[in-house]
C-alpha cells in the first residue's frame, strides 16, 4: 500500500514532516520495522491500540501495523478514561508505545518482502459513534484504504509532485487515511502543522505546500485571517470535507487565495466517496461527483428529488467490529449501504449533500459526535435526572453541542467537565441549560426539536 516506501520516488531528509519534526522514508521505515518486530514478539494478537497524537510515532505505528499485517487502532489522546477503556476493550487491542529512536536496519524492515496481510484483511479499526451508545469499531481493509486513495489520487491529481500540508487528528479517516497514507502512497511531501491554524497553514505555503485539507471549521478561520489566507494562493489544490463548506466560506477563500476549494463526501463506513475534481467546475454547495468503482443512488420517496444518500462500491468497510446486526442494519436489503446523509443529484450528476436522516448524529468541527454517547455520560452523573443532547447550528463549528438536562444541584460547569473525564474533550458540550422535563411524545419519545422552541 505505501508504494513511497519501496524508493520509487526517491527520499529526503524531510519526506515526512509532522508537527516540527522531520524524517526521511528510510527513518520512518526503520522506526515501523521495529513496531512490527515488536508486534510479532507479542505472539498472535487481535489488534494494537496507540494513542494517535499528532507525532511521527503515530506514523511509525501505523505503518509497523501494516507492515506486520497486525490492525492499528488509533485512540484519541484526549480520550477520557471510560472511551479509552470501552475501545481496548471492545477490540481487544494490545495498547503499545513507540519510540521513534529505536530503528530496525532497513533492510530488515524493506516492504518489497511479500506483504503479512492479505488485501481483504482489517488494516485499521476506527471508533467512531453512532447515534446511540458507544462508539463501535469500523474495520477497513488494506484493500477498501488503496482503492479509496487510488481514486483520490485520479480525481485530484494528486502525486509525488506535491507537498501535503494539514493539521488534522491521526485518529480519524480525514487526517489518518487521507493525511497519511495518502501521502505516503502517493509520494508525495507530508507536512502535519500539528494543529491545523490558519498560521501553520500559511507558514506551509511559504514551504512549498501544493495541496492542502481542512475541515469546514478550518477553513472559516483561515478566511478569517486574510493574511494567512493570501499565502494559500500559491498553493495548487485546497480541499474541504468532513462537514458542509459553508458558501460564504467559498467565497471568501475564492475572493482571498484565488481558489475554488474542491470539496468532497465521505465517512469512516465508506471512505471518502463523492468528490469535486482537480481542474473541474466547482460549484459551492456541492460536493462534486461518485469516485472510481462507486455507485450511488438516491432513495428518495416518489416524487421527491431528495433522499438518503446509498452507495456501494470497493472503498466500502468490512464491517463494525463483532457486531453483525449493526453491520447489517447498516445496509439495505439488496446490499447498499445507508449513509444516514440526505442528498440530491444535479442533473449533470453532481451530489449535494442537504442534511442528515437523524438529529442524534452530530458534526462540531468536523467531529462526528452521538448524542446518544453524550446522554449516556450526563445521566452516569447522579445528579442528572433527564438528558437531551442537540447540535445547534454555529458558525466556527459548523454545530455546536448543547445539552438539555434536568438536574439539580449541580452547575454547568460542572457537568461539561464531567463529560470530559468519560469522553473526549471535543465531545464536551459547549453549553448546558437546565430544564423542567424533556418534551416527549404519547410513546414517552424525546421531541428534541421542541427544545429550541421560542428561540
Ligand atoms: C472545546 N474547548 C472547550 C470546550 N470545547 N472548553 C470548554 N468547554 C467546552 N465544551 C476548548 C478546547 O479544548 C480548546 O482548548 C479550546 O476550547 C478551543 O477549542 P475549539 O474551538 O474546539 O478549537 P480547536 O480545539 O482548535 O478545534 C477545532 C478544530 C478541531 C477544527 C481544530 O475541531 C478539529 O481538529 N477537527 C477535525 C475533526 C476531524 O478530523 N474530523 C474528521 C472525521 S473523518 P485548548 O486549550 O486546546 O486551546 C470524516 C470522514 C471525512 O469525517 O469525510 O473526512
Ligand atoms: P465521519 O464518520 O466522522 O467520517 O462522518 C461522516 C459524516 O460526515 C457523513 O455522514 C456526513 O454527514 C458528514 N460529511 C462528510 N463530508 C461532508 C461534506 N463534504 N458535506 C457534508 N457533510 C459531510
Amino acid at each position: 500500500m505505501l508504494t513511497a516506501l519501496t524508493g520509487v520516488f526517491g527520499d529526503r531528509a524531510d519526506a515526512v514532516s509532522v508537527a516540527g519534526r522531520t524524517a526521511s522514508y528510510e527513518e520512518l521505515l526503520g522506526a515501523a520495522g521495529t513496531v512490527a518486530a515488536d508486534l510479532a514478539s507479542l505472539g498472535p494478537v487481535r489488534a494494537f491500540a496507540v494513542t494517535a497524537t499528532a507525532s511521527l510515532e503515530t506514523v511509525a505505528a501505523v505503518v509497523g501495523g501494516l507492515l506486520a499485517g497486525v490492525p492499528c487502532v488509533p485512540m484519541p489522546p484526549d480520550a477520557g478514561p471510560a472511551e479509552r477503556d470501552h475501545i481496548l476493550r471492545d477490540s481487544g487491542a494490545r495498547p503499545i508505545e513507540v519510540d521513534f529512536a529505536r530503528r530496525a536496519p532497513a533492510a530488515s524492515a524493506a516492504p518489497t518482502r511479500p506483504p503479512a496481510a492479505a488485501p481483504e484483511d482489517p488494516a485499521l479499526i476506527l471508533y467512531t459513534s453512532g447515534t446511540t451508545g458507544a462508539p463501535k469499531g469500523v474495520v477497513l481493509s488494506t484493500a477498501a484504504i488503496t482503492a479509496d486513495l487510488d481514486a483520490l489520487a485520479d480525481a485530484w491529481e494528486w502525486s509525488a509532485q506535491d507537498t501535503l500540508v494539514h493539521g488534522l487528528p491521526l485518529f480519524h479517516v480525514h487526517g489518518l487515511v487521507l493525511g497519511v497514507l495518502g501521502a505516503l502512497r502517493t509520494g508525495s511531501r507530508l507536512v502535519h502543522t500539528g494543529r491545523p491554524t490558519p498560521e501553520a497553514y500559511a507558514e506551509a505555503a511559504e514551504a512549498g505546500g501544493s495541496l492542502y485539507f481542512g475541515v469546514p471549521t478550518v477553513w472559516s478561520r483561515i478566511a478569517a485571517a486574510p493574511q494567512a489566507a493570501a499565502a494559500l494562493s500559491r498553493a495548487r489544490l485546497l480541499v474541504s470535507g468532513s462537514a458542509a463548506l459553508p458558501t460564504p466560506v467559498f467565497r471568501d477563500l475564492e475572493r482571498l487565495t484565488g481558489h475554488r476549494p474542491v470539496e468532497r463526501y465521505g465517512m469512516t463506513e465508506t471512505l471518502i466517496t463523492v468528490s469535486g475534481r482537480a481542474g473541474g467546475a466547482v460549484r459551492p454547495g456541492a460536493v462534486g461527483t461518485p469516485l472510481t468503482g462507486i455507485r450511488t443512488r438516491i432513495a428518495a420517496e416518489p416524487g421527491a428529488e431528495i433522499g438518503e444518500l446509498q452507495l456501494v462500491g470497493p472503498t466500502l468497510f468490512s464491517g463494525y467490529l463483532g457486531r453483525p446486526e449493526a453491520t447489517a442494519a447498516a445496509f439495505t436489503e439488496d446490499g447498499w449501504f445507508r449513509t444516514g446523509d440526505i442528498a440530491a443529484v444535479d442533473g449533470d450528476g453532481v451530489h449535494r449533500i442537504v442534511g442528515r436522516a437523524s438529529t442524534d448524529m452530530i458534526k462540531s468541527g468536523g467531529y462526528r459526535i452521538g448524542a446518544g454517547e453524550i446522554e449516556n455520560a450526563l445521566l452516569d452523573h447522579p445528579r442528572v435526572r433527564e438528558a437531551a443532547v442537540i447540535g445547534v447550528p454555529d458558525a466556527d463549528l459548523g454545530e455546536r453541542i448543547v445539552a438539555f438536562v434536568v438536574a439539580e444541584g449541580v452547575t454547568g460547569a460542572e457537568l461539561t467537565e464531567f463529560v470530559a473525564t468519560h469522553l473526549s474533550v471535543h465531545k464536551r458540550p459547549r453549553e448546558v441549560r437546565f430544564i423542567a422535563a424533556v418534551p416527549r411524545n404519547a410513546m414517552g419519545k424525546p421531541q428534541k426539536r421542541l427544545l429550541l422552541d421560542g428561540e
